[in-house]
């Protein structure tokens, strides 16, 4: 907000503002975290989080966003629209062009609303503005359709009026400035990822994605009459719902009316469980997703813990003298979705992903506990099955707890017994090594020979392996497969994972370009998904990337490797004829000697490697359930579709 000194000097003022905006196209990634296609996409957040807000406020009930062909984006809503008239404190200015072109100056004035923009990476539109190599802005208010246009932060057409309308809404065209940003290139999947859960977060709101770029357009409309407890539903399904629960349990309740003003906060839990053993909580503060957790999960969970065992206890379901479940125990198969809405929140944490207001686990636990009491005394059947299922868990956990002690009692985890078959690298400072993990025993050969035998270790794995997702815990550890992983990298899993001990920082998961090695490869990332965690989030699991195919121009002794379908298309044009050259395809690594898996593949200089990151544990998630879950056909398309692109990679 600007000073009084500052509104007094109308030049210095105009001067400052230049400043402020040049500042963010100096340093962008302070702004926007980055200016990859991540940094792209926050633009098209930071105007839809301020729609939302409109929402959230009761105002806005409608919000479209278009990406035309030139990948310029128009967002437009139905809110009450910015403020078009003269700014009180920047006199020659209308409130629209202070909004766009001033620094932070892009939140709401009402005190005690909450807001999604202005929270995690709340930056202001004006952000965008500066990061547009042009803008458009038209806002219906008062009567009449006003429009401004910008060029990189500064302003092109002043404020005019064009028409007259009732109606009221801002709609703000940009086009990204390929100056900045590394790609201007727009990814549908991550719009309409993300557009779908606002939705789902907003009840009622609807939320409509247009895509111009295809021939026919491609148009998604996401509305929620549910809110999160459709969110919940969609997120199980895939999955076998426990009995009596196909309507997920949904939770509500706010602070007292007379609560002091920075207490306030209103609570929304959606859950259901399905027969599954892994957990899926989604937490959302403001309808920023918490990926750390945080108070409103502790609050969550401590309620949820206590209430159930005090129920198995009064119904008689546990004895007096018996344990209690415990809170892994009564979230297996949770799905479940938490939303809070706070006026103030505070973020902490490594990526500022963390609910730091600590009355929100009070409140949260309170709102749960009244909640979740309440619907188990009028829900007998279904408080049964939860209890069932927790129960089956407790004796998992003990079973598991049991094989464990017995595996390392044989020292079956403890890499002092490293598996026979693999071949290991000879440097042992674990930040220069690379463990390559390949597909059957021929191709493992290869592989071995092909190596770089002081920094690259191979472990052939014989066949599919087991399916993590849908076993427990003591029958994953007692698969040979999955035993020979573990002692070969090293870090152990469960509470003794210790990814201090990882033996290799680059874990290569090298498998045939077909459907069946897509396959062994989408349970290698379950395998690390759901172990070893850590070392998706530290980055050291990596695929590799075979060439598909080697083109040679006739009578040629030495070809061109090529990777993906459209390399070939363009290498093959640049001949008159198909006359001119042979095309090998690569079923698999076995068909290669080792002197190519090694040039084309696994030769640090040469080879394209992608990084695992997990983008999200719903997108994640998801695609292993997808893959996972019971309907074969399903899982067969997912597998096709994603033989080459496998979504939770990033290059
Ligand atoms: C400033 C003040 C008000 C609303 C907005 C900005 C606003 C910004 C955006 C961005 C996209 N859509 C938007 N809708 C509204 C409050 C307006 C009032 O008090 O009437």
């Amino acid at each position: 907000m600007a000073t009084k000194k500052e509104s007094n000097n109308y030049s210095g003022k105009e001067v400052k503002i230049l400043e402020g905006l040049e500042a963010v196209r100096k340093r962008p990634g302070m702004y926007i975290g980055t200016t990859s296609v991540s940094g792209l996409h926050h633009l098209v957040w930071e105007i839809v989080d301020n729609s939302v807000d409109e929402a959230m406020a009761g105002y806005c009930t409608r919000i479209k966003v278009t990406v035309h062909p030139d990948n310029s984006i128009t967002v437009e809503d139905n809110g009450r629209g910015i403020p078009v008239e003269k700014h009180p404190q920047k006199r020659n200015m209308s409130t629209l062009e202070v909004v766009l072109t001033i620094l932070h100056a892009g939140g709401k004035f009402d005190n005690n609303a909450y807001k999604v923009s202005g929270g995690l990476h709340g930056v202001g539109i004006s952000v965008v503005n500066a990061l547009s190599k042009k803008l458009v802005a038209q806002v219906k208010r008062d009567g009449g359709i006003y429009e401004m246009e910008f060029s990189r932060g500064k302003t092109v057409r002043k404020i005019e009026q064009v028409g007259k309308s009732r109606a009221t809404g801002t709609t703000i065209t940009f086009w990204p400035d390929e100056l900045i940003f590394e790609t201007t290139t727009y990814n549908y999947d991550t719009l309409h990822d993300r557009l779908q859960e606002t939705a789902f977060l907003n009840k009622n709101l609807k939320i409509t994605l247009i895509d111009e770029r295809e021939l026919t357009p491609r148009v998604d409309e996401f509305c929620y009459a549910g809110g999160i407890v459709d969110f919940v539903k969609f997120l199980n399904e895939e999955k076998t719902i426990l009995p009596g629960l196909s309507r997920p349990i949904y939770i509500e309740g706010k602070s007292e009316d007379d609560a002091p003003a920075d207490r306030r906060g209103e609570v929304e839990v959606a859950m259901q469980w399905n027969t599954g053993f892994s957990e899926q909580t989604l937490s959302f503060a403001n309808d920023i997703f918490t990926d750390e957790g945080g108070m409103h999960l502790e609050g969550f969970r401590t309620a949820l813990t206590k209430i159930i065992n005090d129920y198995a206890k009064s119904h008689k379901l546990l004895k007096e003298k018996d344990p209690n479940l415990t809170g892994d125990d009564i979230r297996e198969g949770l799905t479940a979705v938490i939303s809070v809405k706070l006026p103030d929140p505070q973020f902490e944490g490594q990526t500022k992903a963390k609910l730091g207001s600590s009355y929100m686990r009070t409140l949260t636990n309170k709102v749960v506990s009244t909640g979740l009491a309440e619907y188990l005394e009028e829900h007998p059947n279904q408080a049964k099955e939860i209890f069932k299922k927790a129960n089956q868990a407790a004796k998992g956990r003990l079973a598991a707890q049991k094989a464990r002690q017995a595996t390392r009692r044989k020292g079956l985890l403890e890499s002092a017994s490293l598996p026979g078959k693999l071949a290991d690298c000879s440097v042992r400072d674990a930040q220069m090594t690379e463990l390559f993990i390949v597909e059957g025993d021929s191709a493992g050969g290869s592989a071995k020979m092909a190596r770089d035998r002081s920094i690259q270790a191979v472990l052939p794995l014989r066949g599919k392996i087991l399916n993590v997702e849908r076993v427990q815990e003591h029958r994953a550890i007692s698969s040979e497969t999955i035993t020979s992983l573990i002692t070969a990298i090293g870090t152990g899993i469960g509470p003794e994972f210790d990814i201090t001990k990882a033996r290799y920082h680059k874990i290569v998961i090298m498998t045939d370009a077909d459907v069946d090695g897509a396959h062994i490869r989408i349970l290698l990332l379950t395998f690390f998904y759901r172990y070893m965690k850590p070392m998706i989030d530290a980055g050291y699991i990596y695929v590799a990337q075979p060439p598909l195919y080697q083109l040679k121009p006739k009578g040629k002794k030495h070809g061109k490797y090529l990777y993906t379908d459209e390399e070939l298309a363009l290498e093959a044009s640049k001949f008159e004829d198909s006359s001119r050259y042979t095309v090998q395809r690569y079923k698999g690594l076995g068909e290669m000697d080792p002197e190519q898996l090694w040039a084309t593949t696994m030769e640090p200089k040469n080879r394209i490697m992608l990084r695992v990151t997990i983008e999200d544990a719903m997108a994640a998630d998801r695609a292993v359930s997808d893959l996972m879950g019971n309907q074969v056909e399903k899982r067969k398309n997912f597998i096709q579709k994603h033989a080459k692109d496998v979504r939770f990679l990033d290059i």
